[in-house]
C-alpha cells in the first residue's frame, strides 16, 4: 500500500496559513491533518469547525480531521466534507460510538477511529465494518512536541496483524505523535500507512516544508 503523509496544521505558521497550505500542495502532501480539541477530552483547545470549512475552500488536498472532543456526535454536522476527507473520532469519546461512526458514514466522507495509547486494538473488533482508518495514537493526545510512547511499535504491529486476522487488511493505519524520521521508518516497517507530520519532521526551523517532506518520503522507501 502507498505510504501517505498528513500535515498537522496546528504546527504550521498560523499567522500565514494559506502560504503554508500552498507550500504543502507543492510538497505533494496527501492530507491536511486538522486537530480539533475541546479542553475537556484533552487539556488543550486548538482548531475548529470554521477553520475546517474555510480551508476546504482554498485547497483540493483532502482533509484528515482528528476530533479530540467529548460527544463528537453533537458536532459532526458542522463541517462540510467530501468523500475523500476523513473524519476521525476517538473510541474513548462517546458511549455509543457505533452510532456516531454510522452518522459519519451517512455524511459521505471516510470514517476514522482513533485509540489512545492505553486502549487495546481488540476493542475495535466489532466496529471494523464502519471504519476506513484506524488512528493509533503514538502519544497521549493534546499537544505537539511530545515523545512517542514506548509501546507504539508493538501496538502498530499488533494492529496490522489483527486487521489481517479480521480480514480487514484494506483498513489504513495512521500514526500521530512524534513522527520523526527514525520513528516514521520504524512505524512504517510495523505496518503504518499514514503519517501525521508535525514539529518532529515537517515544520522545522532549519528546513523548508518541501525539503522536509522529501526527506520523510525517502526514509519510507
Ligand atoms: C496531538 C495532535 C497531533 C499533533 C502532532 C504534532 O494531540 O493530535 O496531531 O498535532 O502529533 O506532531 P509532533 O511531531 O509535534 O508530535
Ligand atoms: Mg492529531
Amino acid at each position: 500500500m502507498k505510504k501517505l503523509l498528513s500535515a498537522s496544521l496546528m504546527c504550521a505558521d498560523l499567522t500565514n496559513l494559506i502560504a503554508s497550505v500552498k507550500e504543502l500542495e507543492k510538497a505533494g502532501i496527501d492530507y491536511l491533518h486538522i486537530d480539533i480539541m475541546d479542553g475537556s477530552f484533552v487539556p488543550n483547545i486548538t482548531l475548529g469547525f470554521d477553520l475546517v470549512n474555510a480551508i476546504k475552500k482554498v485547497t483540493d488536498i483532502p482533509l484528515d480531521i482528528h476530533m479530540m472532543v467529548n460527544e463528537p456526535s453533537k458536532f459532526i454536522d458542522r463541517m462540510n466534507l467530501s468523500e475523500n476527507d476523513i473524519l476521525c473520532i476517538h473510541y474513548e469519546s462517546e458511549i455509543h460510538i457505533h452510532r456516531t461512526l454510522e452518522m459519519i458514514k451517512n455524511k459521505g466522507c471516510k470514517t476514522g477511529l482513533a485509540i489512545n495509547p492505553q486502549t487495546p486494538v481488540e476493542n475495535i473488533k466489532h466496529l471494523t465494518d464502519y471504519i476506513d482508518m484506524l488512528l493509533v495514537m503514538t502519544v497521549s493526545p493534546g499537544f505537539t512536541g511530545q515523545k512517542m510512547f514506548m509501546g507504539a511499535e508493538k501496538k502498530v504491529k499488533e494492529a496490522r496483524k489483527l486487521l489481517e486476522e479480521w480480514s480487514c487488511s484494506d483498513m489504513l493505519i495512521e500514526v500521530d505523535g512524534n513522527i520523526s524520521l527514525p520513528n516514521g521508518r520504524k512505524l512504517s516497517q510495523c505496518g503504518a500507512d499514514i503519517f501525521v507530520l508535525g514539529t518532529s519532521a515537517l515544520f522545522l526551523k532549519d528546513k523548508t516544508i518541501i525539503d522536509a517532506a522529501e526527506d520523510f518520503k525517502a526514509v519510507l522507501e
